[in-house]
Formats: structure tokens, C-alpha cells, sequence
């Protein structure tokens, strides 16, 4: 077969994929994801908001709504826009952070961006008529879009920003939820919405001594400006003469490494494992084209992507990116699903492209192999930069490769790797957030449904869900993350159609005067058996990946079948959903 700069012709198949578990098997750790610490305790510091109003007061808090919905990031702004586009006004939001955003809130760390093209990662731009200045948006930008959504669709007036909502607990007397904050409100709701997030809980690496740094020391989702000057834009003068370690490759590290190689006088970046780092080919919009575009676009835009990630080539290729290129050279025709050995093929060559890339670019040789990613294409976040791999060519950037086995210690005034101590001014972690291990854990909130059954307890073995939203026992509440739902790479196209789905449902019920409802246990049953049938392909995938948030860090705990992604694919998955709300919820729901 031909070589088009990563073709088969000299890909020695099976030496890659022993190559693959060797490096797997490197990085395999008994402690798995309890090597990491959350942002409590000894290390709430870390977690304090450079952004919020410093002693910020307000009056507590004391009244009815229709619906309370806990976190202003995407999901909770699509749920609210959906339930005010159905005629529910009565909505409280509750967000930890001073405004709106999410995630685009908290992560300002200079270079960042999203990694999804912005015409189909932008909530509502043609309810906002916004025009997003580029391909691949900055953050900053994505957070206006909220902050406009939430405008034009008059939520700021019911936000209780700076507000941890603490607990959650059904009255069944009176069919209320009561939600109380750590500022002493107290909302009694028919309905709620969790939607505290994906990434919303940073996480820390368990490296002994880690609370012995005695420079300026933070988690890249609390990017402190106050020490390095600047904004997310760069200027980072506070940089200037200063020895700056970064720990973390992933999506984070690949961005922000490249302005703090710019104005550090020396970088070390700590690697554990490599990123696989794709052409970005960011550009400005063509605003009249955007201009041009008929009205539906955006949903179509989200769906051809997911389509085409998903492995179903379709007759044209709109975002046209090296997100969506994986599955171009498809031998199916447009509309039929690539067969598992298809899809296998065009990934083993995607990785191979990848790493002759960095041959390309990179031009000290033994940094270059240690920056050559050795795991499935989709084991990891696939990265895409054209100014991470440039920056090794720089005299101040030192790669410091672990050899999969991470940072060593941390002392009062460095890292160490391999016996040798790196002595540092400032350290960031840019290590990530807890994902997907316990709801309750990442959302900080004590859920409590009926006959007084914690959801805590209720999912200690792994969640049980139907449609990952609904859990039985607990009537009018709804939870949102990527748990047994089905997920885009583009996750604006799983919370668009989540919003969906829970604002026809609640004005379902509202409209109807139900008072409640919840899955049956028959459907609810149903799905999680589902589910689990669905998970073996992905385990038996998974089970060869190099660790990582994806997998548990390669480890298998009992509920790993029940705290993953709903196995069927997006496509599937948001067809359920559609079909629900076409039917009126005449199955698998119990109204009381
Ligand atoms: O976090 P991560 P992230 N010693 O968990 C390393 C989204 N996102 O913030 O790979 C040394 O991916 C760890 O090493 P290893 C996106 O979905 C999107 O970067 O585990 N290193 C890894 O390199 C993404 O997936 C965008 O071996 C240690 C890093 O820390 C998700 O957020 C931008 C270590 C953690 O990487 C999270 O990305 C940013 C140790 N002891 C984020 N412990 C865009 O859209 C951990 N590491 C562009």
C-alpha cells in the first residue's frame, strides 16, 4: 500500500502493537486513580478562584422556583435557554465560580483554546448571531458566548454565583426538592438540575513531598496572573528571569507550554506520557460565508461532525479538520458505518502521521523520540497544536521524560527525576480533574432522594441510570454528564441534545400538572443492562490502553462497566432521546 507520509507499506503492525503494551505496561500503577488528590484539605489553596469578588456577601436566600439548576457552565445555560424557550421562568441557577461558563470560567491559563472547531462548539450561535472571530476559538471568547446566552436569555437576574449548592434532599410530602448552599439559602423546587460539569474537580498528583514546594506553585485551571503577569493571551512578564516547571502533557500542557517557553528564561517540562499532537491549521473566519449560512446550520454542522467521528463517513465533510480526517480515506460509502478493522487501520496510520511529524519538526533526535506518543489513537484526548512541538527546538526548553514513570519527588525547591533535582521559581500542574470516578466526590453535593436513600449509596457499585440522566428512587431529578450517555467528541452536541430531552420532559410535566417523575425500574433496569452489554468492546479496547483518566488508569474496578460512556455511540443515543420526546414519554417513565 501506498506511503503518503504514514502509509502501511513500512508499518511493521504487530511491533507496534507490542511496542504498545510495553509502554502500557510501564505506566501501569497499583494506586491508580487514587494517585491523585483533589484540591481539599491540605490543598484547598490550590483551589482558591483568582476571579471571584473577594469577600463577596449577599442576602441569603429564601424561595419557590420550578426548576434549580446546580452549575452555569454549557449545560446548565442550555438547560435553563431550553426551559426559558419552553416558557419555564421560574429557574434559580446555583455556580460556584463569579459568572457564568463552566469550564470556560475557570480555565484561562494563557493559550487556551478549544480543540473543537467553534462553529459547531459554540453554544446557540444562531440564537445569538454571534460570528466567532476564528476556526478554533480562544477561551476567553467561548466564555463571552456564555455570558451573552445568559444575557439574552435573562438569567443573570436568578444566579446565585459564588454559591456552593451543598445539599440536595427530596420531601416527598410535599414532592419539593430542598436545595440549601454553603450561604445559608434555602430553595424548595419541583425540579433539579445537576450539571455541576465534566472537568470541574482539578486533581493533584499524589508525588511525595508535593506540599513542600516552597515557590509559587498552582493547578492550570487557577492559572495565578497575579505571579506570572499577562492573560491568556501571553505577555507573561512576571515569566522573565524565572525557572518555570510544567507537570502534565495532556490537552492543557500542549497548550499553555508554548507562551511560558516564550517568556520563561528556562522551561522544564516534566513528561510522563506524550500527547499525540495533530495540525491545528487555526485561520479567522470567513465572515461572509458564516453570513451565508441558512438557518438549522448549526445543528446540522454538530451532526455531520459526530458523524463523521463516529465512523460514519457522509457525502461531504464540513468541518473538514484533523479531528474528522481520521475516517477520510474511508473505502465505505457515504452513510454506511466503517467496520471495526477499517476504522483499527486508519487510526494505526493517523498515529504513525503523528509521529513523523514530529520527526518533521522536532530537531534534536533524542527529544524527538521521546516525544513520540506509543498507545491507540483514542486511548488518550488527541492534542492539535502547530507551536507545541516548535517549542523544543528553543534553547530554555528542556524536556524532561520520565520514562512513563512520572515525577519522582517534590522538594522545598524542586522536582526530582531519575536522582536528579530540577530547582525551580514557579511549578504549575497542568494534571487534569477527576473524572468519572464518584459523582458525588466531583460534584461536592449530598444528594438525598426518597425514603431518606443517598445517591451516594444508591450508585457506591456504579451508577444506574436511565439514559444517564434519571435515577429511580430520586423522582424530578436529573443529572448531566457523560455517565451511560452517549458522547460526541464535540460535547456541546451531547449537552444541546441533553437540554433537549430534560426541558421537553420537565415541561412535559409541568404543562400535564404532573407532580413527578422518575425512570421505571423495568426501563432503568433495561438501559443499565444495555449499557453493560454494550461496554465489552470498549473494555476489550480500553484493556490495551496506555492509563489514563479514560480507562481508570488501566485499572478494572467493579464499576468501571456502569460509570462509562453509553457503549452504542452518540448517534444511537441521541435517537433515543429524540424518539422519547416524539412520543410523548409514554414509556419507560413513571409520572406520580
Ligand atoms: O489533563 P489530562 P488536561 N508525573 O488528564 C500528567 C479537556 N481539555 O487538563 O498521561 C508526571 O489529559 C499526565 O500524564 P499521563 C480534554 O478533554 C480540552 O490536559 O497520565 N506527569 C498527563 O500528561 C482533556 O482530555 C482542551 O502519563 C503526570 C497530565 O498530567 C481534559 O480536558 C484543553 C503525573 C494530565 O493530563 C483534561 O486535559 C484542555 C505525574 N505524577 C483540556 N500525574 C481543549 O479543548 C499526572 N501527570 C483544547
Amino acid at each position: 500500500m501506498s506511503n503518503n507520509g504514514g502509509g502501511e507499506a513500512d508499518l511493521d503492525v504487530e511491533a507496534l502493537a507490542r511496542r504498545y503494551a510495553e509502554e502500557r505496561e510501564k505506566r501501569l500503577r497499583a494506586d491508580a486513580v487514587t494517585q491523585y488528590q483533589s484540591l481539599k484539605g491540605r490543598f484547598a489553596a490550590f483551589d482558591v478562584d483568582p476571579n471571584s469578588v473577594p469577600d463577596f456577601q449577599r442576602e441569603r436566600v429564601e424561595r419557590e422556583a420550578d426548576v434549580v439548576i446546580i452549575g452555569g457552565g454549557f449545560g446548565g445555560l442550555l438547560t435553563a435557554v431550553q426551559l426559558r424557550k419552553r416558557g419555564v421562568e421560574n429557574i434559580v441557577i446555583i455556580e460556584k465560580g463569579a459568572d457564568f461558563g463552566g469550564t470556560w470560567y475557570w480555565n484561562r491559563y494563557p493559550g487556551i483554546r478549544c480543540d473543537v472547531e467553534s462553529y459547531i462548539y459554540l453554544p446557540l450561535l444562531e440564537e445569538t448571531g454571534y460570528v466567532p472571530s476564528e476556526k478554533y476559538a480562544k477561551g476567553a471568547e467561548i466564555y463571552e458566548q456564555c455570558r451573552l446566552i445568559a444575557e439574552k436569555f435573562g438569567l443573570y437576574a436568578d444566579a446565585l454565583f459564588q454559591t456552593l449548592a451543598e445539599t440536595l434532599t427530596w420531601d416527598n410530602d410535599v414532592q419539593r426538592w430542598i436545595v440549601t448552599t454553603n450561604r445559608g439559602d434555602r430553595i424548595s423546587a419541583r425540579f433539579t438540575v445537576a450539571a455541576t460539569g465534566l472537568y470541574s474537580s482539578p486533581k493533584l498528583p499524589g508525588i511525595p513531598g508535593i506540599e513542600t514546594f516552597e515557590g509559587p506553585s498552582f493547578h492550570t485551571s487557577r492559572w495565578d496572573y497575579a505571579f506570572t503577569g499577562g492573560d491568556a493571551d501571553g505577555n507573561l512578564t512576571g515569566l522573565q528571569g524565572k525557572t518555570v516547571g510544567i507537570i502534565g502533557t495532556g490537552s492543557t500542557g500542549i497548550q499553555c507550554v508554548p507562551p511560558v517557553a516564550q517568556w520563561a528564561q528556562q522551561l522544564y517540562l516534566f513528561q510522563r506520557t506524550p500527547a499525540s499532537v495533530d495540525v491545528r491549521g487555526n485561520g479567522p473566519t470567513d465572515v461572509e460565508w458564516f453570513r451565508s449560512l441558512e438557518p438549522g446550520w448549526q445543528r446540522e454542522r454538530m451532526l455531520n461532525f459526530t458523524q463523521w467521528t463516529s465512523g460514519l463517513p457522509q457525502a461531504i465533510d464540513m468541518v473538514g479538520d484533523s479531528m474528522t480526517d481520521l475516517f477520510r480515506e474511508k473505502t465505505t460509502s457515504a452513510g454506511v458505518e466503517m467496520s471495526p478493522e477499517e476504522r483499527e487501520k486508519a487510526e494505526i496510520l493517523k498515529m504513525e502521521r503523528v509521529r513523523r511529524r514530529i520527526d518533521e519538526i522536532v530537531e534534536d533526535k533524542a527529544t524527538a523520540e521521546a516525544l513520540k506518543p506509543y498507545f491507540h489513537y483514542f486511548c488518550k484526548r488527541p492534542g492539535f497544536s502547530d507551536h507545541y512541538l516548535q517549542v523544543f527546538n528553543r534553547p530554555n526548553v528542556t524536556l524532561v521524560d520520565t520514562a512513563g514513570k512520572g515525577v519522582e519527588r517534590v522538594t522545598p525547591q524542586g522536582l526530582v527525576v531519575d536522582g536528579r533535582e530540577y530547582e525551580l521559581d514557579c511549578l504549575i500542574y497542568a494534571t487534569g480533574f477527576d473524572f468519572m470516578t464518584s459523582y458525588t466526590r466531583e460534584s461536592g453535593l449530598s444528594i438525598t432522594g426518597r425514603d431518606g436513600v443517598s445517591l451516594e449509596e444508591h450508585w457506591k457499585n456504579g451508577a444506574h441510570t436511565l439514559f444517564g440522566m434519571q435515577t429511580r428512587g430520586f423522582p424530578n431529578f436529573f443529572v448531566l454528564t457523560i455517565v451511560q450517555a452517549g458522547t460526541s467528541i464535540n460535547y456541546l452536541h451531547t449537552a444541546d441534545v441533553q437540554s433537549i430531552y430534560m426541558a421537553d420532559l420537565i415541561a412535559h410535566c409541568l404543562d400535564n400538572r404532573l407532580g413527578t417523575v422518575e425512570p421505571t425500574q423495568e426501563a432503568e433496569d433495561e438501559w443499565v443492562d444495555l449499557c453493560i452489554q454494550l461496554s465489552a468492546e470498549r473494555h476489550a479496547f480500553f484493556e490495551k490502553c496506555t492509563p489514563s483518566y479514560f480507562n481508570f488508569e488501566g485499572a478494572r474496578p467493579r464499576e468501571f462497566e456502569l460509570n462509562s460512556p453509553f457503549g452504542g455511540g452518540p448517534l444511537a443515543y441521541f435517537e433515543y432521546l429524540a424518539k422519547m420526546s416524539e412520543e410523548k414519554f409514554a414509556h419507560r417513565l413513571e409520572f406520580g
